[in-house]
């Protein structure tokens, strides 16, 4: 748990949870690390409009003057989308940028950490980070798997980025305990993808099921996440087959400039987005908006 001094839900969010509201938690580094300004802004705003019209209160998570702040008004929303330096926070940074003062966006390991300690269990992201191509010499895998693996918050996303190696991303998640259930699909879905020819673990075809499931693991004190992969719409994909030139370009990129550590994920989102002629960006923010209005029907069946 985080200590509640740092902790700054907005008065909205405070009284949802105080009254068993239903309240979606976002994550930012989609915001300074995953998307071009002025989209991200956009995107931002649309997916809590989504939340709302999907029955549930958003909550965008990042830190600001040494705050955790849950809920961000629209000041803030451009404050940080602008700022200089941000950090981008995983589990390891997070004290570090509220201790410093320093802006920092949340990853899915910290909007994890940050939602649990103020009270929310539903947050929907983009994609996961999980382990990475040729990860058995470099050791890159992110810290959102040991989060899912030990913290409860439902976390609902379009499924591994295909740009990770996703049968070493699964083995991990299985290892950690973390069930994986696609969203009316058999198929696992691979974010820009709908489907890499991979089975899904489970399936779940509606909000009441996962809420159902939620209930269960809270029944036997599981400290864990549930990972919902849902889709992205048909009409936003960009097939498996055609992704993968560009993710393979993407990284010769990355490793002939020698981009590393947390400084990968950015750079080969930055460069698919060049390779696809802005063609992946409007996928991304199809199926971000499509995971909001997912995690607030299930945010929404889990208070009911
Ligand atoms: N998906 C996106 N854009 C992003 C990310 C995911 O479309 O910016 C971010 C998420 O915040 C995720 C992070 O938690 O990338 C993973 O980074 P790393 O692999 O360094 O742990
Ligand atoms: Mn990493």
């Amino acid at each position: 748990m985080l200590p509640a001094d740092f902790i700054v839900p907005t008065e909205e969010i405070r009284e949802a949870l105080a009254a068993g509201k239903p309240v979606v938690a976002l994550e930012s580094t989609i915001i300074t690390h995953g998307m071009p300004y002025p989209d991200n802004v956009e995107t931002a705003r649309m997916v809590e409009q989504d939340i709302r019209d999907s029955g549930a209160i958003p909550a965008t998570i990042a830190v600001l003057d040494g705050k955790i702040r849950i809920g961000l008004s629209d000041e803030d929303l451009i404050r940080l989308a602008k700022a200089e330096g941000v950090m981008k926070c995983s589990r390891a940074d997070l004290a570090i940028a509220v201790a410093s003062g320093r802006p920092g966006s949340t990853t899915v390991a910290a909007t994890m950490m940050a939602a649990h300690a103020a009270g929310i269990s539903v947050f929907a992201t983009g994609g996961i980070g999980g382990v990475h191509k040729g990860a058995e010499e470099t050791f890159d895998i992110s810290a959102d798997l040991d989060e899912l693996g030990r913290t409860p918050v439902l976390v609902v996303c379009a499924g591994a980025k295909a740009l990770l190696d996703i049968p070493k991303t699964m083995e991990v998640l299985e290892t950690r305990g973390v069930p994986v259930i696609a969203y009316g699909t058999n198929e696992l879905p691979a974010f820009w993808s709908r489907s890499i020819g991979l089975k899904a673990p489970f399936r779940m075809d509606t909000a009441e099921e996962i809420a159902a499931l939620l209930k269960a693991r809270a029944a036997f004190g599981d400290h864990g996440s549930v990972l919902i992969t849902n889709p992205v719409p048909v009409e936003n994909e960009i097939p498996a087959d055609e992704m993968a030139g560009y993710i393979a370009a993407a990284l010769e990129d990355a490793d002939a400039q020698g981009i590393r550590g947390k400084d990968v994920t950015p750079f080969v989102l930055g460069a698919i987005l060049k390779l696809t002629g802005g063609r992946s960006l409007a996928t991304n923010i199809a199926l971000v908006r499509n995971n909001a209005r997912l995690a607030a029907r299930i945010a929404a069946a889990s208070a009911a």
